[in-house]
């Protein structure tokens, strides 16, 4: 070995060379050039490292420039937050899609059905959350521009298929493909986040976290069950598993309750003062969002007006004052008050 280049510059120069697109190749570049050891000998190295890195670079805005990258989509967030479904081919997705929404996606019993996303609706109470179909994942197939579509939504939910004996590859080969784009799912990216003493984590180094959930279809196939046993085995720690089947119905009945609850937003009821609530039009936030954040949401420029305001709900009296960084709940009606 030259130069005594680290176990972690080496798992870099590993993920170059597997690397699929310019953006990932340049990503595994910088991660080189940031691990390796800095002294003379390795002077020639990191030399060609930069001009790789430049070389990249000057070829990638030329593409940029000519127009000439793969398609590149944006679904534009609506309602309550965007949840993109991913996984491997033929696990449902777009069935999922359609029994949860009004949208209308192409269906069918053979693979890469899906090639654009397709967004669609999904009623909950009185929000609508945004739902996003989007192509298969496999070890040599990934649209160019999905890891972005799922880094830019709220989360995401990876659906398996319980009625296949490759569940366990197929999914391996759709997450491993996910995080040599430098994306991580879990249903609990804080975990992953804290424990970094961990060795699972070093693994992390860099990686987007995107909360998810795993939503196991097909549950009605035969040898389901067991499949299911087998997911638990190998995902229990890292996903919480959803088991539903868009052919008998199986769950889908409480998956909404779920998919609102992986958004992990509030909603907030604002009333002029003095005017009785409007019920049927809620304001949704990320949960945590103080009564400033909810200002800033309607109105950026009168936000810097805002005095204080008072709140109908949660852990105050009805109508209590309350400042600029209180912390909102859940269903809390606001009355806003101005300068
Ligand atoms: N047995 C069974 N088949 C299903 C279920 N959901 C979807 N399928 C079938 O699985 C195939 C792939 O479905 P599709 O939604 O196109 O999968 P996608 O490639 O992940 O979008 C189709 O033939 C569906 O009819 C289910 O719950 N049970
Ligand atoms: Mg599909």
């Amino acid at each position: 070995m030259p130069a005594n280049l680290t176990p972690q510059y080496l798992k870099a120069g590993e993920e170059y060379k597997r690397a699929q697109t310019p953006e990932e190749k340049l990503a595994a570049l910088r991660q080189m050039l940031a691990l390796i050891p800095k002294h003379k000998g390795t002077e020639k190295l990191q030399a060609e490292i930069k001009s790789r890195i430049k070389k990249l670079r000057e070829e990638l805005q030329e593409s940029r420039k000519k127009g000439r990258r793969g398609p590149s989509f944006r679904i534009p967030r609506e309602g309550a937050g965007q949840i993109v479904l991913v996984g491997p081919p033929n696990t449902g997705k777009s069935s999922l899609l359609a029994s949860l929404t009004k949208a209308n996606p192409q269906i069918g019993p053979y693979p890469f059905t899906t090639h654009q996303p397709q967004p669609g609706m999904m009623p909950w109470q009185n929000v609508q959350i945004q739902l996003v179909d989007l192509p298969p994942i496999t070890e040599s197939y990934l649209e160019s521009y999905v890891p972005g579509m799922i880094t830019a939504a709220d989360a995401a939910v990876v659906v398996a298929d319980a009625g296949s004996d490759e569940i366990l590859d197929a999914l391996e080969e759709c997450l491993g493909r996910l995080e040599r784009a430098r994306l991580f799912l879990t249903s609990w990216p804080d975990r992953f986040q804290d424990a970094d003493q961990d060795e699972e984590v070093a693994r992390l180094g860099g990686k987007t976290l995107k909360r998810a959930i795993m939503v196991v279809n097909k549950m009605d196939a035969e040898d389901a069950e067991e499949r299911l046993s087998l997911l638990h085995e190998a995902y229990s720690k890292r996903f919480e598993l959803f088991p539903v089947s868009v052919t008998t119905g199986q769950g889908l009945g409480e998956l909404p309750d779920r998919l609102w609850q992986l958004l992990n937003a509030i909603r907030v009821y604002s009333k002029p003062p003095g005017k009785p609530v409007d019920r049927d039009a809620p304001f949704t936030l990320p949960a945590g969002s103080t009564v400033m954040d909810l200002a800033e949401l309607i109105h950026r420029e009168l936000a810097e007006k805002l005095k204080n305001a008072r709140v109908w709900g949660e852990g105050v009296y009805p109508g209590q004052p309350v400042a600029r960084d209180h912390v909102l709940h859940d269903g809390d009606i606001v009355e806003l008050h101005f300068r």
